[in-house]
């Protein structure tokens, strides 16, 4: 297992000189944020990024994203020059020694909560999620806006892709993906690239839009639209752990045993009710989910691939992006290699 950390580049307040300094951190999750979705990354904006990594001392172990085009997810014409790119991507990608990409097929939305600050009992700050406040939330009105999110969105370009959206159904979404796993994987195997799709966040459909990446049926579903090592999953606890049919220890097992995780998000949850979560710190005592059990399921498959503290309060007075601050996904990094060592 690697111990990893996500770095959102240059203005990341988070720096790589900080990121160094958390004992067992050896590997970096990153992206190229200036590229259109859509567009293929060039070579030298990789080894730019690579090589600011490896001047530090680091690894550039992950790359998370590179994003899927809304066209791909809709299915419209425009998805095979799309897709093309995507697959120039993965080849440049591997040819700078990037070897594992976790991306998503969440239509619009990437990661969704209802309040970025909540004040927990301990006074630190958490992203919850409050099924009632979300039910209340307007979409479109651009007044949430979430690191994960696509920001370039107007107002009525959200509009248009809502509309968009209105005729496509969960079986249209599977269709959409498979047809974009029909080409994207065949490179992948070819290049080396390991993919990994991050499930959805949260795992049920929201404002309407449907979600398809949710439960141990569905991922065993997506991992024979193409049945291939490199068509994988980065298997994100806090994600599917909001729901208590997920039980996450047993797909870690259990995708694990088919060679399929490629990627472990490592975080805890507080299910406050049914369909409400808080973000609670990364110890097994904070939350629903029992942590040491999770890294057990990690050790007994022999994982060996990236692991990543995932989203932290924010603690110790820290202000930044909601969810990425150092403190507490520094405190999570080394009480997953804490569990780790205590399982060797
Ligand atoms: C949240 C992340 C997600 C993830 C994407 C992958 O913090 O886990 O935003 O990066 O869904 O495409």
């Amino acid at each position: 297992m690697e111990m990893t950390f996500r770095w959102y580049g240059d203005s990341d307040p988070v720096t790589l000189d900080k990121i160094r300094q958390i004992p067992g951190v050896t590997g970096i999750v990153s992206a190229i944020y200036d590229i259109p979705v859509g567009e293929a990354w060039p070579m030298d904006k990789i080894l730019e990024l690579k090589k600011k990594i490896e001047d530090k001392g680091l690894n550039l172990s992950v790359i998370e994203s590179v994003p899927v085009h809304e066209d791909i997810k809709l299915g419209k014409p425009s998805r095979d020059r799309m897709i093309e790119n995507y697959c120039t991507t993965l080849r440049n990608l591997a040819a700078a020694g990037v070897n594992v990409v976790c991306y998503n097929f969440m239509p619009v939305f990437d990661w969704t909560r209802s309040e970025l600050d909540h004040e927990l009992a301990d006074g630190s700050n958490a992203l919850i999620y409050v099924k009632e406040q979300v039910d209340k939330m307007d979409p479109i009105s651009g007044e949430l806006a979430l690191p994960g999110w696509d920001s370039s969105y107007t107002k009525e370009s959200l509009k248009a892709v809502f509309d968009e959206y209105a005729n496509i159904t969960e079986e249209d979404l599977w269709n959409n993906l498979k047809y974009f796993l029909e080409r994207v994987i065949k490179v992948a195997e070819e290049v080396k690239v390991k993919m990994a799709i991050h499930p959805d966040d949260p795992p049920w459909p929201i404002f309407g839009l449907p979600r398809i990446i949710t439960s141990k049926e569905n991922l065993e579903r997506f991992c024979k639209l193409v049945d291939s090592p490199y068509n994988g999953i980065t298997l994100c606890s806090g994600s599917l752990g909001v729901t208590k049919e997920n039980d996450i220890p047993d797909m870690v097992r259990y995708f694990g045993k088919m060679g399929r995780i490629h990627f472990g998000h490592c975080r805890n949850i507080l299910i406050t009710e049914e369909g409400s979560f808080e973000e609670s710190a990364h110890l097994s005592s904070k939350g629903s989910l029992d942590m040491r059990e999770i890294m057990k399921a990690y050790k007994e498959i022999g994982f060996d691939g990236p692991i990543r503290p995932d989203h932290g309060r924010m603690i110790w007075g820290e202000t930044g992006k909601p969810g990425y601050g150092l403190y507490d996904r520094a405190l999570g990094a080394v009480y997953l290699n804490g569990l780790w060592e205590g399982l060797e």
